[in-house]
């Protein structure tokens, strides 16, 4: 490991799940992990079994306590199902239109443990920053780990049909979306339900930090949902210069989920020229991979600098890598 300097940058990272997480964990590898604080998207929140759930949340805290099934991207290595299954005697007797007993979305015996926590303190009051934070603890996390709100705002999609629903077109959740109907359907609109503003301690990170991280996450669902909230984009207009964005799109993929289908269903380009139109008004910089370096014009063009490394982070050097040039893209 190379020396770290005696005074450190801090970075602010807006983060959706998997890949921002991965991305967080290789930061932590180049700077002091004190000095990162994650601005992570609560937009994918559900309500089932009338526990509170936030994916994206436990997801980063997961994985930077190296306690994510590397597998899946989501919930506890060595996990057990036995709760899970054991719903199973409920699902004979549930009433036609009741939504007890849900087995669609998995939910792991030792991850069950997370949710508990979390319904309890939000039920005695605790605001979802206070609660995070005793999660992020409790896991021994350096990193500080920030929900964008503690007020609600819900990814809802508009899938083309659902097959749960007489192959109808309907709106849905986003989990209703993303694991019920396993985002294999086509999208006809995303829409965020709800009004809330980025938390002061999530606003306080973006306005102080030296550096702001567009993790490579999903840009219409993952980062949406910040950026509808009210004022978001405006904050990070004005910090735009020190604001470099990830993408996560390579070779015209995404590099997990359906970020790319769901770029080209809903009008935009699937490709990092496509991202960079999408946050040319909040980053200055935009990072692809080399697969894409003969679009680094195109990058350009439409408003962003272009940085090109490696950013696929399944080597640890290769992610170490891309944050450390993800770090140096915007210093002055
Ligand atoms: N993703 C799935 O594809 N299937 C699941 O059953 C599932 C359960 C689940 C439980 C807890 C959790 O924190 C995440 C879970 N995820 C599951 C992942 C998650 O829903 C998505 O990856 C994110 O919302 C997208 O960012």
């Amino acid at each position: 490991m190379s020396s770290m300097p005696a005074t450190q940058p801090d970075v602010a990272v807006i983060s959706g799940g998997v890949g921002a997480a991965r991305f967080i964990r290789a930061l932590m590898t180049a700077i002091d992990p004190t000095q990162i604080t994650a601005v992570v998207n609560t937009g994918d929140d559900t309500t089932l079994h009338g526990l509170a759930i936030s994916p994206d949340l436990d997801t980063i805290v997961y994985t930077l306590a190296e306690a994510i099934d590397p597998e899946r991207g989501w919930g506890l290595v060595d996990e057990t199902w036995r709760a899970m299954g054991a719903l199973d005697r409920y699902a004979t007797i549930r009433p036609d239109g009741s939504s007890a007993a849900p087995q669609w979305f998995n939910l792991g015996d030792q991850d069950l443990a997370t949710h508990f926590y979390r319904t309890a303190r939000l039920a005695e009051g605790a605001t979802l920053t206070e609660v995070t934070n005793e999660i992020r603890r409790a896991w021994d996390v350096p990193v500080a780990v920030l929900p964008m709100s503690d007020e609600r705002l819900s990814t809802m999609v508009t899938v083309t049909a659902d097959p749960d629903a007489g192959d109808q077109p309907r709106e849905v959740s986003f989990q209703d979306y993303f694991v019920r109907l396993r985002h294999s359907v086509p999208v006809t609109s995303v829409r965020f339900d709800g009004s809330a503003s980025l938390s002061s301690p999530a606003r306080a990170a973006i306005e102080h930090a030296t550096t702001i991280v567009i993790a490579p996450s999903n840009p219409l669902v993952s980062i949406g949902p910040m950026r509808a909230l009210t004022g978001f984009d405006d904050l990070l207009a004005t910090r735009r210069e020190r604001t470099v964005a990830v993408s996560p799109i390579v070779g015209g993929a995404a590099l997990k989920g359906p970020a790319d289908r769901m770029l080209a269903e809903l009008g935009h380009d699937p490709s990092v020229v496509g991202v960079a139109r999408l946050y040319r008004s909040i980053a200055s910089v935009l990072v692809v991979d080399p697969v894409d370096a003969d679009l680094a014009p195109e990058v350009e063009a439409a408003g962003m600098r272009c940085v090109v490394t490696p950013s696929i982070m399944s080597d640890p050097d290769v992610a170490r890598g891309l944050a450390e040039q993800t770090l140096a893209a915007v210093v002055s």
